[in-house]
């Protein structure tokens, strides 16, 4: 049933849109998204969500659109009038950033602007709340842990200041216009449906495959990062959560544990039956399986950062005591969901290709 609320989401073919997606139209929302166009299918994330536009009153509606195109995107906002902006587009890979910071600053940063001034030249700011899907990256260097709302930035790759820039335009809109505009700083967040070369979900498919016989070896970068990770779902209905407050403000969504690379990898093999162990240091370091001997977990140097974000521990109370937001799944339990998830996956993919 609807409730005459409606959405605007950028970025709705990603791991958050898809979630967000769900959330919203549960609570009965109209939700439009923008997606880019592209060769090949982006869509997968949301297919179980498509309704044929010919459908009376549909409740979900596609609009191509990029976040590099001022024209389009205040067309957008303009036809489709939206109660909640949820600003999730991005170039979000960070060491993808270094090899194309002009565009990452252009997609992340102006692309931020250029929604915001949407609402402003449309003189939305009294109807319109607006979700910037700010980021732990902006801690960067570590200055302070656990990481809350007040630690001072210190961004560390072209995809951290890209989203500084953004960051501050939000609070900018906030203090100049009025618009009720929040940022979610939110710390890692992974699920089955991570983007496939993000680190968790590049080993949780990497142990399915080899488990499976379809891959040899899994090449990762820094295993001494340390990342707070939870699960995509419970951070999508935070970022709600901050929409529905009378008041706009910024908010850390993090679980306040921490976990190293290396542990999150010799997890996801346990939980496959491959346990490592693991032998050499830096670059010579490797993941030998404790039952057959063989090397499954290599460093490749080609995966490192010129510049590395080396811990991340997020203080979550301000998000929990003024809007009841809780995290559920804990580190362990999201990597048991998304390796099975990829057994399942990795399985499917083998029987399509011997038929
Ligand atoms: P994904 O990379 O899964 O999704 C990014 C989305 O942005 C995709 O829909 C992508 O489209 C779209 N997009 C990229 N560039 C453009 C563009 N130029 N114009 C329009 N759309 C574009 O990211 P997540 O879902 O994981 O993250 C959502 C947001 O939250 C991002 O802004 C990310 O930076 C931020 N974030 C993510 C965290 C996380 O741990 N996941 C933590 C903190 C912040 P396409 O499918 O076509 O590529
Ligand atoms: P991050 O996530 O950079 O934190 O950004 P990612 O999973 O890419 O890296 C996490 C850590 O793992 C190390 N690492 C590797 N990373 C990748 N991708 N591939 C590897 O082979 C590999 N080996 C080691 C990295 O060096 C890093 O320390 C994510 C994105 O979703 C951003 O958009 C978001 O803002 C932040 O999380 C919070």
């Amino acid at each position: 049933m609807s409730t005459g609320k409606t959405a605007l989401i950028t970025g709705i073919t990603g791991q958050d849109g898809a979630y967000l997606s769900e959330l919203l139209l549960s609570k009965g929302y109209t939700v439009h998204g923008i997606k880019r166009r592209s060769s090949s299918f982006n869509t997968s994330r949301i297919e179980h969500l498509y309704q044929d536009p010919h459908v009376e009153d549909p409740r979900f509606i596609l609009h191509y659109g990029d976040m590099t195109d001022s024209t389009n995107l205040i067309r957008v906002v303009q036809e489709t009038q939206p109660d909640e902006i949820y600003n999730l587009a991005a170039q979000s890979h960070v060491a993808v950033s270094f090899e194309t910071p002009e565009y990452t600053a252009n997609a992340d940063a102006v692309g931020t602007l250029r929604l915001l001034e949407a609402i402003r030249l449309l003189k939305l700011g009294d109807r319109t709340r607006f979700y910037q899907a700010s980021t732990s990256e902006l801690y960067g260097l570590v200055q302070e842990v656990p990481q809350r709302e007040t630690t001072p930035f210190y961004p560390r790759s072209p995809y951290a200041a890209a989203k500084l820039y953004a960051y501050w335009m939000v609070v900018n809109y906030r203090e100049a216009y009025g618009v009720h505009a929040s940022n979610g700083i939110l710390f890692n967040h992974e699920s089955p449906l991570r983007g496939e070369t993000f680190v968790t979900r590049k080993i949780t498919r990497a142990a399915a495959a080899i488990k499976l016989g379809l891959q040899d070896k899994l090449y990762l970068g820094n295993l001494d990062a340390r990342r707070d990770w939870g699960h995509a779902r419970e951070y999508v209905r935070g970022m709600w959560m901050m929409l529905q407050q009378d008041w706009a403000d910024d908010y850390v969504l993090a679980t306040g544990e921490t976990t190293l690379v290396r542990d999150f990898v010799a997890k996801a093999f346990d939980l496959v039956e491959l346990p490592l162990e693991w032998r050499g240091s830096g670059v010579e370091e490797a993941g030998i399986c404790a039952r057959t001997g063989r090397t499954l977990v290599e460093v490749d140097p080609r995966y490192f950062r010129p510049t590395e974000v080396d811990l991340l521990i997020g203080d979550p109370s301000k998000a929990r005591e003024r809007l009841g937001w809780e995290h559920g799944t804990k580190w362990d339990a999201l990597c048991a969901e998304m390796v099975r998830e990829d057994l399942i996956a990795v399985a499917r993919e083998q029987r399509c290709s011997a038929e």
